[in-house]
């Protein structure tokens, strides 16, 4: 747990949010700012600033995130029509939060290439 950090903050429950998943690896809930009908973030319990600062030894939990997300995709029921996943890294990357997360979006026709 970082102090500082929002989404630290989040899943020691200091701050509300909707949550949609949880184990003992990851927590995922609602965005406060949907860009889609369905718009979720996963997120690791452990504190990783973004992709770029995960270590090589996390690759486990990284496939974790990967996992998780794709099992949440189906309950939410996403699945047959398609969703997006998404990981934003950095400042041109148009990362926000600087705690890994890794966005589900669905519920609409997605298009390319992103903003
Ligand atoms: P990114 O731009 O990839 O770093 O995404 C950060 C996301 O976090 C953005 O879609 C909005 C969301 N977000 C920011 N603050 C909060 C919050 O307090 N609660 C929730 N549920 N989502 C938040």
């Amino acid at each position: 747990m970082t102090s500082d950090c929002l989404f630290c903050r989040i899943i020691a429950g200091e701050i509300p949010s909707t949550s949609v998943y949880q184990d003992e690896d990851v927590y995922a809930f609602r965005d406060i700012n949907p860009a889609a009908p369905t718009h979720v973030l996963v997120i690791p319990r452990e504190h990783i600033s973004g992709i770029s600062a995960a270590e090589d030894a996390q690759q486990a939990l990284l496939g974790k995130l990967m996992v998780s997300a794709k099992h949440i995709a189906k309950t939410l029921g996403l699945e047959d029509n398609g969703y997006r996943l998404v990981i934003n890294n950095g400042e041109q990357g148009g990362q926000t939060v600087y705690h890994l997360h890794l966005h589900i979006l669905g519920g609409r026709q997605m298009t390319w290439p992103p903003g």
